[in-house]
């Protein structure tokens, strides 16, 4: 007779599991370490506009289509300050991966300036699977270098 062993979520063994969790972000991995292990509240999601982490630029996604799991999106993404003034001249770089699964993104997805003013086409993105994705743009620009984050459902 079989009998399937279960693990009890003690306390004890929650509290392990935790600090584990915490070793484990601040440790090599800045992936884990950066983006937020909690999934935020769907008001969260979306493309946007979105202010950066020090409230230099106000970003937003404009997708070409809807974005779907396992094909190339073209994303588009304007950049303005606080005043709504549209920035040029910055450097993008993009990253991003799913927090849950602790994996990046499949490809190396980079930003280059569009002809409209303060616009940035993102090329190469691809999202190998459905579900929670984080993406986050660097903006180095003339009022200095700001990161935005992006939470996506796929
Ligand atoms: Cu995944």
């Amino acid at each position: 007779m079989h009998s399937i062993p279960r693990f009890s979520h003690s306390g004890r063994f929650r509290l392990g599991l935790l600090l584990g969790l915490v070793l484990l972000g601040t440790g090599a991995c800045a992936h884990l370490a950066i983006w937020p292990g909690e999934k935020p509240p769907a008001s969260e999601f979306g493309f946007g506009p979105r202010v950066s982490e020090h409230g230099l630029y106000t970003v937003a996604l404009e997708p070409a289509e809807a974005l779907r799991a396992r094909r190339l999106q073209k994303i588009s993404v304007l950049v303005r300050d606080a005043a709504g003034q549209a920035i040029s001249g910055a450097t993008l770089s993009v990253d991003g991966g799913m927090p849950q699964h602790g994996h990046g993104l499949p490809t190396q997805p980079r930003a280059i300036p569009a002809s409209a003013h303060g616009t940035y086409a993102i090329e190469g993105l691809r999202f190998n699977m459905g579900g929670w994705w984080v993406l986050a743009l660097t903006i180095d620009g003339p009022l200095g270098a700001d990161r935005v984050i992006f939470h996506l459902q796929i």
